[in-house]
């Protein structure tokens, strides 16, 4: 069934010759967690490889552009014999180094990847936090995106209140779980990794 809202009637597109990688910050880590695992299987249902996808994690939101640069460089870097770990350590110095920035798995593939996905929650307090972050983060994306010509696929919410991250989250209460949109970003990084490859 299609909806008013969302991205239309959905299509397959073949992931498994993708690689992925997702940046997440971990502010409102309950609803980070569950939208990391909507946009996890999405990747997985389109076939795309757990090796495949390399995974780091920031401590904010606003932290995700220099994150996405940093992981969208490395796998420029080519290091046939260190993989991704080897070449990002080069950048940054150190293996100890990116090692706290949380790289969750090694990758065994040291291909460039197809699409990134930046995942954030942003909930609005009583300070101008909130739109400082939300512009920052938008605008940045999106020129890593034009500049590094590489899909990154916009994963930040932006919200009122915690029920609508949960809401957003596939993960509301009293009967009203909502949609989880981890499921799109996963579809639109399959759908844009296999077109770029296409047009370029
Ligand atoms: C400081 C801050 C605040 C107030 N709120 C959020 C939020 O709702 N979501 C989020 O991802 N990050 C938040 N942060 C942290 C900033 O993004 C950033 O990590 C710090 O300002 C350090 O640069």
């Amino acid at each position: 069934m299609t909806t008013l809202k969302g991205p239309g009637a959905p299509k397959s597109y073949d992931g498994s010759a993708l690689r992925i990688g997702i940046v997440h910050a971990r502010w409102n880590t309950k609803i980070i967690d569950a939208l990391l695992d909507g946009t996890k299987k999405a990747l997985k249902d389109a076939g795309v490889k757990d090796e495949n996808v390399v995974i780091q994690s920031v401590p904010g939101s606003y932290e995700l552009p220099y994150a996405v640069k940093q992981l969208y460089s490395a796998s420029q870097v080519q290091s046939s014999s260190t993989g991704v770990v080897g070449a990002a350590a080069d950048l940054l110095g150190s293996t100890s180094d990116l090692t706290s920035l949380s790289l969750s798995k090694p990758a065994t593939s040291t291909a460039p990847f197809d699409a990134i996905i930046a995942i954030g929650v942003l909930i609005k307090g009583e300070t101008m936090h909130f739109e400082y972050i939300a512009d920052a983060v938008s605008h940045g994306l999106m020129r890593l995106q034009l500049e590094g010509n590489i899909p990154v696929i916009f994963g930040l919410l932006t919200l009122l209140s915690d029920e609508q991250g949960l809401m957003r989250a596939g993960i509301g209460g009293s009967g009203k779980e909502g949609h989880n949109h981890g499921l799109d970003w996963g579809s639109a990084a399959v759908e844009l990794g296999v077109k770029k490859r296409g047009w370029n």
